[in-house]
């Protein structure tokens, strides 16, 4: 076989492999965001195989650039002990005690190796379009190629068995409103929908964001800004402790839920 060949045939099969072993899982997640990669992190710790599918090339969600593109981001002295797990650093900051600064990039790219390092698989460049939703449950996804969405290719998607679905999509809440509006399905919100992200209001919006992450109907749990816009949280701009406790809370319910 040609060098050629053989690189070709290599990244073919080991990525089918890996996608084939990935077809069925305990945990997918949607969205490689903050709150997702913490999550993913501790079930695989413990033993739940779970995969992310990320829609950009670049997983990290909003991470990358801090505030307005100034690639730096604010954590709550409370995390610090998640940060150090991943390996990341972070400095004390003058403006004020218990807050921390951390490059966004070293935060991204942190989150993300120890996300894949714990055993999490990683898809990217594939957007989640539509929930398996058998028997009144949600029980896996739809997916397909970005560019394919994006170029508004006439291609089936292929789906993804998994006992619970995570939605971490950020502010839209893309797989919730998916099956709000397709499936017709109740939440367990106050009003059975979506209430709604509301304006900024830091520790309103990190406390909202910290609790909110939960099961919103059977099979389908959300954390990060997707929690914290289902349950109408304030949002709170380039702060990440409540992204970090949303995930730490989705996947310890989550372990609940799987009796793990
Ligand atoms: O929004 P995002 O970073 O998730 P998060 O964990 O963190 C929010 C913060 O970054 C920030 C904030 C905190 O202070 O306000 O916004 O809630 O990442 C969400 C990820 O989901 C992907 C999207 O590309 C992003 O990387 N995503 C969204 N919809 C889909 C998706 C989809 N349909 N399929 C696959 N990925």
């Amino acid at each position: 076989m040609s060098l050629e060949n053989v690189i070709s045939t290599a990244i073919v099969r080991n990525y089918s492999e890996k996608l084939t072993e990935n077809l069925e899982v305990d945990a997918a997640i949607v969205g490689a965001g903050p709150s997702a990669l913490v999550a993913a992190r501790i079930l695989s710790n413990a033993g739940v195989k779970t995969a992310i599918f990320e829609r950009q090339l670049a997983p990290g969600g909003g991470v990358w650039g801090g505030g307005m593109l100034f690639n730096e981001i604010i954590v709550q002295e409370d995390v610090l002990d998640t940060l150090n797990e991943f390996g990341i650093s972070h400095r004390t900051i003058e403006e004020a005690d218990g807050y921390h600064a951390v490059d966004s990039v070293e935060m991204a790219s942190g989150l993300i190796f120890g996300a894949v390092r714990a055993g999490a698989k990683l898809f990217n460049s594939i957007s989640v379009e539509d929930i398996i939703f058998k028997n009144e449950k949600v029980g896996g996804l739809v997916i397909n190629w970005t560019p394919v969405m994006r170029l508004g290719m006439f291609v089936d998607p292929l789906t993804v068995v998994s006992e619970v679905v995570l939605d971490a999509t950020g502010h839209p809440s893309a797989i919730v409103n998916l099956a709000v509006n397709k499936a017709k399905i109740q939440l367990s919100t106050p009003t059975g929908g979506i209430l709604g992200e509301r304006p900024m209001w830091v520790e309103s919006g990190e406390r909202s964001a910290a609790e909110s992450a939960g099961e919103y109907y059977p099979g389908l749990f959300a954390c990060g800004m997707s929690s914290n816009n289902i349950m109408g949280g304030y949002r709170m701009g380039p702060v990440f402790g409540g992204m970090i406790k949303s995930g730490k809370k989705a996947a310890e319910q989550i372990l609940q839920r799987l009796q793990k």
